[in-house]
């Protein structure tokens, strides 16, 4: 990985033993200055793109990508599509090239996106009720623990908003299994992967309006309620305008306690494009948890949007002027966005007392399914080994497990640690996990060691 030149710099500096606070934040600056994701990262943010797997055998585009860039988003290839293209067989080449792209640039990751109406496979689309429910959450489980731990934020549901002054729910096949099913996908992701950002993510939301005053009402009910939400994306494919309460708009979710992100921003190059591009940077700026910002792809030519060039480089990679005015925009600063903020806690553990350990079962249930997160906490001494028994009621199926292997059917089911989680320290936990079909197990189960 080549070591960015502010820092081979800055560690040039300090060898050099000049110890002088200022002269070291000034040369930070001026390096920082010169390409967009170190500029972001002055206030703590980040500048992404949109990046396809097809395209990194392009020297001029992964070129602009690891010189640019501190994040990454898949443009297609985490989709549902692209994963899981027979039910319960999954296939992650592609995304892992772009997860990999990003680890290797030491970028952040974003996920996109677990659970959308579009780009389902055929086998999805086919699919309604409790079958279909069962399936998607089932996706989001497996996707998010392939990549648990490695994702920055992940886009949990995609587009679920209808367009148009009603502010209500899309219709969807998805919608169609409960009006619960973006707050289970939530649930699944955080128990799947409890360090990644769980956004909401959607567009013709740049302003306050009956579309993004819907979501506004479903992320204060999901915080009301204590359903894990972290992020909400505004993907920001514009025009030729821009809204004036753009930024008011991105305030009032932050003012809920979520952080928000430009997701998926490009701009019609026929109007003011290059101003329409700094009002945005300006505006993320401005609101202290706006933590992020990304383009939708890296030259005119790699946009979904054909002829509108809405991108920061033309098609030979060169920098346009919406490039200078976000660089210059990005320069000029703003609040420090808020750190990552620790994710959710798990159920409590227990207060270790004694040898052995103890499980419990926290759950998150449909009509007809359900997944069931277990926490195993060692006593006062570690653990070597362990097993959880759990109770199921009758008619409830064990349909897959994670971080443990199972054993028994009906009423009763034995968990075993794997190699991974063999060992717990004293007082310390892991968690592991199943989906089953039917309702879910009580919280009451058993621990033994060895
Ligand atoms: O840029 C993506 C394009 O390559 C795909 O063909 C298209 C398929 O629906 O999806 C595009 O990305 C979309 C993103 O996943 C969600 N928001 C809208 C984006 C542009 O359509």
């Amino acid at each position: 990985m080549p070591i960015p030149r502010g820092r081979s710099l800055l560690l040039t500096v300090v060898a050099a033993g000049v110890a002088a606070a200022a002269s070291i934040a000034v040369i930070g600056t001026a390096e920082a200055a010169t390409t967009l994701g170190a500029s972001a990262a002055q206030t703590g943010r980040y500048y992404g793109a949109a990046v396809a797997a097809g395209r990194l055998g392009d020297a001029t585009y992964t070129g602009i990508l690891n010189r640019e860039f501190n994040s990454v988003t898949a443009e297609n290839e985490m989709k549902w599509d692209a994963t899981e293209p027979a039910q319960g067989r999954f296939t992650y080449a592609n995304g892992d090239r772009i997860l990999n792209q990003g680890i290797a640039m030491g970028a952040k990751v974003r996920g996109h996106a677990l659970l959308w109406h579009q780009q389902q496979p055929g086998w999805a689309r086919s699919m309604s009720g409790a079958a279909l429910r069962n399936a998607a959450i089932n996706h989001v489980t497996q996707v998010a623990t392939h990549y648990r731990g490695r994702i920055h934020s992940w886009d949990v549901v995609n587009e679920a908003f209808a367009d148009g002054g009603s502010g209500a729910r899309r219709d969807s096949n998805l919608q169609r299994t409960g009006n619960d099913w973006i707050e289970a996908a939530f649930r699944a992701a955080r128990a799947a992967d409890p360090g990644a950002k769980l956004c909401y993510n959607d567009y013709n939301t740049d302003g306050v309006n009956a579309k993004s005053t819907g979501i506004y009402n479903m992320v204060r009910d999901f915080k009301a309620r204590g359903v894990p939400i972290d992020c909400v994306g505004f993907q920001s494919h514009l025009g030729t305008g821009i809204s004036g309460d753009y930024q008011a708009n991105l305030q009032r979710f932050a003012d809920l306690g979520v952080d928000v992100q430009i997701t998926e921003l490009d701009v019609a190059q026929g109007g003011n494009q290059a101003n329409i591009y700094a009002t945005v940077t300006r505006a993320c700026l401005a609101v202290a948890r706006c933590t992020g910002i990304t383009v939708w792809g890296i030259r005119d030519s790699d946009s979904w949007r054909t002829g509108e060039n809405p991108l920061l480089f033309d098609n030979s990679g060169n920098r346009k002027a919406a490039y200078n005015s976000v660089l210059s925009a990005l320069n000029a600063g703003g609040p420090t966005s808020p750190g990552p903020s620790p994710s959710s806690p798990g159920p409590s553990p227990s207060t270790p007392s004694g040898d052995g350990c103890t499980a419990t079962v926290s759950l998150n249930a449909w009509n007809g399914g359900y997944v069931a997160t277990v926490r195993v906490t060692a006593g006062a001494t570690a653990v070597n080994g362990w097993a959880v028994g759990v109770t199921l009621p009758s008619g409830s199926a064990v349909t897959n497990v994670w971080g443990a292997t199972s054993s028994g059917a009906g009423a009763t089911m034995s968990f075993r640690n794997v190699d991974y989680n063999r060992q717990i320290a004293a007082g310390g936990s892991i968690e592991f996990g199943f989906q089953g079909t039917g309702a879910g197990p009580g919280s009451a189960s058993s621990c033994r060691v060895g």
